[in-house]
């Protein structure tokens, strides 16, 4: 192994072993994609001994039902095409071997490789599990392709720009606001960051996924699962919605430009479906181009899906720099240039998700979760430096960076498959012996997280575990201490729904985390004391998910 140090957390409650079931639509962290699922029914219900005669048959009404399930739980981690990704590959080839009493228990009580319970969990109805059976067990279907003519046709400009207001219209300390996801209601609260109340609801529409500020911080863009993207007016009162476009059918990433003379001048959308990005006027949402992502693995396999995963933006180019899923490149699209193209592609590591800045905002860390790596990126020179093994199924969201004390400055991310916090030395000039490589693992009680948070004057760093199989450390929170490299405190935050993603306040002295629950909350901690300040609550507050403070994120501030 290649740490250097291993710290073991002092106060943890307990080291309850992890299998990652999540109860989430996350899915497998299997680490082997080619993976047999008829591995992974050892705990079939006994009951259950249908036989399987060939194909299964579904009437229309049926197929178009098992359609949107899969759309809205599968696609996912297996992806569109159901060739897998995160998830293991779904075509008849394999899926007919397995048949469907078989298909309708895995999707039911999931497997020790990470895929959830749909039924166990109540997420399901039996009857939606075995609609999913057959349908994995026929072709898939073919997606529609969505061209420019057609994203234009869906853009809405609600309120053009010269009828909007030319200052603040709201007294508030707008730049504090927090745009909160709430996931399952289809909408976006506003909330002030000063006062701990609710400033607005915005209604995006369907399962909205993430936020980006515009660089002056006066937009928010949403973007939804649907492939719809929100801008948000923060300067009138309340906040409202300035137009509306989709240019995906399946998505989960938009971003800013952030290079000087660009703010708030243009925005990418990443497409899940089709295999594509897609350009909006920043201001307006009019789409400007669309291109295809499409293309062999770097490693050469051909695919019939490529999904745009995260994208982040440069600040020292007029660049882009996208994930992409399947081909393992990281793309490099310059706004500069007449038509947006991909100048740079980058071989990096298969099935990218998530990743972010280094403290430079030079190299792209990018979590490739099911390869257990964290590919590095050089963006000046455009090349990989190395890709960094740091555990299993290693999930930082954009990420957090630090000065260690002895190390330098690193980054570091935790996991989905197992209880484990990786420190990765990022400090190629003034540590180059501790550069991209693990310099300190600390153990966690559980597996199952998907977000570390920090703030440069924090002491420490927040880690939470939302999609871990044991209900008590789904709702747990632990903190790790940079000045010590070790855990600090781990606590239950709540006694019901699951305990997810944090986000600082502008002045880095408050976190707040989500109860992510129909009834949900949302907690503030004292980021110097630990202590609870408030709980915001309110009939509005259904499933907060991701929270997005205004100032951090446009100023990078992760
Ligand atoms: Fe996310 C970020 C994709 C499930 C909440 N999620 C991202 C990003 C991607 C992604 C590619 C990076 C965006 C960027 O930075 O540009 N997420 C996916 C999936 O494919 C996956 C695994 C399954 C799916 O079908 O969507 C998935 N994500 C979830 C959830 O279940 C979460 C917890 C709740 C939800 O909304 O569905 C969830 N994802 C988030 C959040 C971020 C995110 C809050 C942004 C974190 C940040 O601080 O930037």
């Amino acid at each position: 192994m290649d740490a250097g140090d291993v710290a073991v957390a002092p106060d943890s409650e307990d080291s309850t072993a992890d299998t990652t079931q999540p109860p989430t639509d996350l899915g497998d962290v299997s680490q082997d994609t080619t993976a047999d699922a008829t591995d992974a029914t050892d705990a079939t219900d006994a009951t259950d001994a249908t036989t399987d005669a060939g194909p299964p048959t579904m009437t229309p009404e049926e197929f178009a039902r098992a359609r949107e399930l899969y759309f809205n739980r599968c696609a996912g981690c297996h992806g569109t095409l159901r060739a897998g990704a995160t998830g293991p590959n779904l075509l008849p080839a394999r899926t007919l071997t397995v048949g469907t009493s078989r298909l309708r228990t895995i999707i039911s009580i999931g497997t020790a490789g990470g895929m959830p319970g749909w039924v166990r969990t109540g997420l399901m109805t039996m009857e939606e599990a075995d609609l999913l059976a057959r349908f994995i067990q026929l072709p898939p279907p073919s997606p529609p392709p969505r061209p420019l003519e057609d994203i234009r046709a869906s853009w809405r400009l609600r309120t053009p720009v010269a009828d909007r207001p030319t200052a603040p219209r709201t007294t508030r300390a707008w730049e504090n606001f927090f745009g909160v996801i709430l996931r399952d209601a289809g909408r976006v609260a506003i909330v002030d960051g000063d006062r701990h109340d609710l400033v607005g609801l915005i209604e995006t529409g369907f399962a909205v996924h993430i936020l980006r500020s515009s660089t002056t911080g006066r937009y928010f863009y949403a973007v939804g699962r649907d492939g719809r993207v929100t801008l948000i007016d923060l300067w009138t009162d309340p906040p409202s919605i300035a137009a509306t476009v989709q240019g995906c059918f399946d998505a989960r990433s938009v971003e800013a430009s952030r290079f000087p003379g660009y703010e708030d001048r243009l925005l990418i959308e990443g497409c899940y479906w089709p295999p594509q990005y897609v350009v909006y006027d920043g201001l307006t949402l009019e789409p400007r181009a669309v291109r295809p992502v499409l293309s062999p693995a770097f490693s050469g396999e051909p695919l019939d899906e490529v999904r745009v995963a995260s994208i982040i933006a440069s600040r020292q180019a007029p660049q882009w720099v996208l994930a992409l899923k399947e081909s393992g490149y990281v793309a490099l699209v310059d706004y500069r240039a007449e038509g947006f193209p991909v100048v740079a592609r980058i071989g990096a590591e298969r099935f990218l998700h998530d990743g972010g800045w280094d403290h430079t905002g030079r190299y792209f860390l990018v979590a490739a979760n099911a390869r257990n790596r964290v590919a590095v990126i050089d963006t000046l020179e455009q090349r990989l430096v190395t890709s960094i093994a740091t555990g299993l199924g290693p999930h930082p969201g954009r990420g957090v960076n630090w000065l260690d004390p002895t190390y330098g400055w690193v980054n570091a991310t935790a996991h989905m498959g197992q209880g484990r916090f990786s420190v990765y030395g990022a400090d190629p000039v003034g540590s180059p012996a501790n550069a991209w490589r693990v310099v300190r693992t600390v153990d966690l009680p559980a597996g199952g997280s998907l977000f570390v948070k920090s703030h440069p004057s924090s002491p420490w760093v927040w880690i939470d575990a939302p999609v871990s199989s044991s209900p008590t450390a789904a709702r747990r929170i632990c903190v790790y201490a940079k000045a010590t490299g070790m855990i600090h405190r781990c606590w239950s935050a709540s006694e019901r729904g699951q305990v997810v993603h944090f986000e600082y306040n502008r002045a880095g002295t408050e976190v707040w985390v989500s109860v992510w629950d129909r009834v949900g909350e949302l907690i503030v901690y004292n980021d110097r004391t630990l202590e609870e300040v408030t709980r915001i609550r309110g009939d509005w507050l259904v499933t907060p998910t991701g929270k997005f403070n205004v100032w951090n994120t446009s100023h990078d501030v992760y």
